[in-house]
């Protein structure tokens, strides 16, 4: 499919898949990265899109544009796999983007979980600008049940305390079920993702309570007043604070990666992507559960939707890919009109 001329600045278009992953790697290669880089956030980027995971798609460019023409993060990055233990894969990844270390764990990863039936992945030296779920959805589609974790960058205060600290610290989880696509759910463990925060204050739009304060600690839904001194709360009080201490724990603690407060970035005007690590776990549940276990989790999904359950965590993303790999993903025109002057 081509891409539908806009009808004006500001309405949405649609444009091919495909014709998306191949423009955006234009985009990467142009802006410095290696092909074989490209590629790989290239096709991350265009599924957010494509799943209408607005906060991560192609509203993210102008950043890892940004972020790269800085010389902040290394666009060549050559990740070094270690095999460090029958259940333990180490990545440094060379100062460059998580999901290319990922990619070149990935078969010896997978080896591992297939025959110790649990594996582990800690990356470090990397950085995560992106959605979590691609990085454990495909895991679920070949049947291993997968559990990742990232930090990001200082903007969350701790519940209880006084000033920002943590990162909007995602986690994301991915299990096969029998009659359809995996169950998977990825959520930022601060009240709102700090790119919905930013999306926000373009739009002019106020955030529903809860979400932040401002440079005074006050509460506040001006999204302005968050991005410009002030923070990001954890979701659900206590609660989401344990998990996001949990994620620095395992993602920067475990890892060997910095804590979303350990980069210092202010040398490299431009620069946006939170330099941390990343845990990823891989379950091979046909060890415990035989084959049984996407059937259980198929029966699980019965019964919430008997309870009255209406949407799962991934069923709005699976609508919205199906309507755009029909009709083509929407994309705002006047960012695709960018990205063909970015890509030339
Ligand atoms: P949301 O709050 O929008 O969604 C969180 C999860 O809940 C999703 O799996 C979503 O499924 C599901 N969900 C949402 N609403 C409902 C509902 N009413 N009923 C059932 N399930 C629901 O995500 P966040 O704002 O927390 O995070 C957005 C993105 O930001 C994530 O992809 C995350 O990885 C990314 N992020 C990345 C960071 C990084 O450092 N790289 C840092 C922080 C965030 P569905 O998708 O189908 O709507
Ligand atoms: O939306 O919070 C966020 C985020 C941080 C890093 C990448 N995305």
């Amino acid at each position: 499919m081509s891409a539908q001329p806009p009808t004006d600045a500001t309405a949405s278009t649609t444009i091919g898949f495909t014709e998306l992953v191949a423009l955006l790697q234009q985009v990467f290669v142009r802006h410095g990265t290696s092909p074989e880089v490209a590629a790989i956030l290239a096709h991350n980027c265009a599924s957010a899109e494509r799943d209408g995971a607005h906060s991560h798609g192609v509203f993210r460019i102008p950043g890892y544009v940004s972020t790269l023409n800085s010389g902040w993060v290394n666009g060549s990055a050559l990740p070094v796999v270690e095999d460090v233990a029958s259940g333990f894969v180490r990545v440094d990844a060379d100062n460059g983007f998580a999901q290319p270390a990922l990619a070149a764990a990935r078969p010896l990863l997978v080896a591992k979980a297939r025959s110790a039936g649990i594996a582990l992945l800690a990356i470090r030296n990397s950085h995560h600008f992106a959605a979590l779920w691609p990085d454990v959805e495909p895991f679920a589609e070949e049947g291993l049940v997968a559990l990742s974790v990232v930090n990001s960058m200082t903007c969350v205060v701790p519940h209880g305390a006084d000033r920002p600290l943590f990162g909007t610290n995602p986690i994301a989880f991915a299990a096969p079920r029998a009659d359809g696509s995996p169950i998977v759910f990825d959520l930022a463990t601060s009240a709102i993702a700090h790119g919905d925060v930013q999306i926000a204050a373009r739009k002019g739009e106020r955030l529903p309570p809860g979400m932040g304060v401002d440079s005074l600690g006050q509460p506040t839904q001006d999204p302005k007043a968050i991005l410009e001194g002030g923070a990001l709360l954890p979701f659900g009080g206590h609660k989401g604070s344990a998990l996001s201490m949990m994620v620095e724990l395992l993602a920067a603690a475990l890892t060997g990666g910095n804590f979303s407060f350990e980069f210092n970035w202010a040398d490299h005007p431009g620069a946006r992507t939170p330099w941390t690590g990343q845990l990823l776990i891989l379950i091979d549940p046909s060890k415990t559960a035989g084959q049984n276990f996407a059937e259980r989790s198929q029966e699980l999904v019965r019964q919430m939707h008997a309870a009255g359950l209406r949407r799962l965590p991934g069923d709005r993303r699976h609508r919205t890919r199906a309507k755009s790999l029909e009709t083509g993903v929407e994309v705002d025109a006047h960012a695709l009109d960018q990205l063909r002057e970015w890509a030339h």
